[in-house]
This record gives structure tokens, sequence and C-alpha cells, in this order.
């Protein structure tokens, strides 16, 4: 039987992939499995104690509303990287604006640090698997100062790190620094994430496409015909509503994941600073492809505000290379 290689084993032997890293941002990642541990206990339990519920009606800056296990893991991130003392600064989807971290006394932190607490918690109620999402950034401004904006919206490009907790039938937490995919397992009964998945690589083809099919008839005609196509094509549509657990079992099985834009949804539903950014740095890492349905490098799209939308097609490379030639032929009519 293998050796057991923890998170913490893990990131820190994987420090040297970073000559001059100087142990922050494996500090920063350690305290981050340290949060989804906290996260996870609840989220196992939501049923079970008065943590259900929408927090009395209130909206998040999406204007979604918010469970209280959505205020319950935006608290503990916030606090676990507060006490991390590498993070200066903090964008949540919870929060309309940036959060500065006070400095802990004779530390400069250099990192910034995007999330979305909980996504797709509108299916905690529903036993449904949703996810935690995160991108780690190198601040831009002067580090004697408190953090700006500047250091937020940045290009995903950028980013230095980027991951996700997936609270499923058990609970994963895949990232990676830039130098493949990793995946980690919570083995509950030594309270560690474990490595399961080392240097997870995407199919080239998949047989499932994962779109809201009710939106079909609001799609562009690019979109629907490429839609019409997979099924043709025999792929099966697999829809969770949970962009974490879509996107997870496309780096596993092959797929495509799309959320073009609707009437309702313009400039697209899903967010490019603490969704699409860091899920697209995780995809292309292993080998996959994300663009919007413009056919723009998500990675490379300019951010000009916290809570900006995009449409977003992510997923095996063969499949988002022929959606690239439908979208090419449709709009070239
Ligand atoms: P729709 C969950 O609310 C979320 O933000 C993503 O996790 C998910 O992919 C998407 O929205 C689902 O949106 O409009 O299909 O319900």
């Amino acid at each position: 039987m293998n050796r057991i290689i923890t998170l913490d084993e893990f990131i820190i032997r994987r420090q040297m992939d970073f000559p001059f890293a100087s142990g922050e941002l494996t500090g920063l990642l350690r305290d981050i499995g340290v949060a989804a541990k906290i996260v996870n206990r609840e989220v196992n339990k939501a049923g079970l104690v008065n943590i259900l519920g929408e927090a009395d009606g209130q909206n998040n800056s999406s204007g979604d509303k918010v469970q209280k296990l959505d205020l319950y893991a935006n608290e503990k991130f916030i606090e676990c990287l507060k006490s991390s003392g590498e993070c200066c600064g903090i964008a949540s989807e919870e929060f309309e604006d940036f959060l500065p971290i006070a400095p802990i006394p004779s530390k400069t932190s250099k990192y910034v640090v995007v999330f979305d607490p909980l996504d797709g918690s509108s299916n905690i109620d529903v036993n449904v698997s949703v996810g935690t999402i995160f991108g780690i950034y190198r601040r831009k401004s002067d580090p004697e100062v408190t953090v700006k904006m500047e250091d937020f919206l940045q290009p995903g490009v950028d980013l230095v790190a980027a991951g996700y907790v997936l609270y499923g039938t058990s609970t994963l937490l895949v990232y990676t620094t830039g130098n493949g995919v990793n995946g980690f397992t919570l083995d509950p009964s030594i309270g560690e994430f474990c490595l399961s998945h080392q240097n997870i690589r995407m199919p080239q083809q998949g047989n499932y496409y994962s779109v809201n099919q009710g939106y079909y008839l609001k799609f562009d005609v690019e979109m629907r015909r490429y839609i019409d196509h997979c099924s043709d094509m025999g792929l099966m549509l697999r829809y969770i509503g949970s962009m974490v657990a879509d996107i997870h079992r496309s780096l596993f099985q092959g797929g495509i994941f799309l959320y073009p834009h609707t009437r309702k949804y313009p400039l697209g539903k899903l967010r490019l600073v603490y969704e699409c950014n860091p899920l697209a740095f995780i995809v292309e890492q292993a080998g996959g492809r994300a663009i919007t349905c413009h056919l723009q490098r998500i990675l490379e799209l300019e951010v000009k505000e916290l809570h900006q939308r995009a449409t977003i097609a992510i997923g095996s490379p063969a499949m988002i290379d022929e959606l690239e030639a439908f979208v090419e032929r449709y709009t070239s009519i």
C-alpha cells in the first residue's frame, strides 16, 4: 500500500518548485486546507443543525439569496486567511468590496486571495455537491500600504495558485501552483487531506456536455447548433447546477461545461474573478481549455471589477476546439 502523503507534506515538498519560495505560499495553502476541513465538517451535517435555509433572506453581491452555510464558510475562510499572516487582502463573492487584512507585526504578506466560499449553495438543502473556489495572486501595490483594488483586478494569467474543494460523496481539494494539478481526498479518520489524484490530466475528448438545457431557446444560434451537435453525436447531458461539481467531472471523465449569455445574463452568469479564472487556471494546467462564448481565453480577459461576469466554455481541448469551429462558422456567415 502506498505511503500516505498529506496535503501539508505535499505542499512543503513542492515548495522546492519555487526557487525563491520563502514559505509564504506554502503557509497560505495549508491554511486554506484547514479552512476546508472546518467547512467540510459543517457541510456534512448541514441537515442536522440549524444552519440550513436562507440567512433570513439576505442577498449577496451577486443578488443570490444567501444560505447560512455560505456565511459560515465565508467566515471560516476569512478567519483562517487572517491567522495565516500570509494574506494581505481578500475578495469574496459574499462581500461587495475587498477586505484588507491587517499585517501581523514585523511581517509583510505579499498575497491576496479571491474566493467563492460556497459555490452552488442553492443545492445545499437538497444534498447536492457544493464547492469552494479560490485563487491566489501576488499583490501589485506597494507592500508598505494597504492593498488596493488593483491587487484584485489582475488577469487570470497572473494567478500564482488556484484550487477548489468539492464537498461531495467524499471531500476533495484540487489545486495547482502552475506545475500541474493534484487532488487530495479528506480522510475523516485522521482529519487529513491525503494525496489521491497525482498530476491530473483532462481527457482530450469526453462523452458529456454540461449546460442548463432550460435556457436552450435563450442561447444564440451558434450555441444552440453546438448543443444540437453534441446531442446528435450521442453525447450525454450531465448538469448538476454546481459549477465545481460539473467541472470536476469533466476533469476526470472529459467533457465540456457551458454557460453562454442569455437575456437574463447578457454578460454571462458566472463570476470571472472567483469562479471562472481559478477554474480556468486549473483546467489549463490539466491540459484542458477555457474560453468565453466569444472565443477569448478566459485567463487573458481584462478584469474591470470584482463581481464581473463572463460567459464560459471550459473542458476537454478537442471539444473546445470543436465549439470554436462552430462559433466561427456561424459568426462568419
Ligand atoms: P443555473 C450556482 O448557483 C452557480 O453559481 C454555479 O455553481 C452553477 O454552475 C450555476 O450557478 C448554475 O446556474 O442558472 O443553471 O441555475
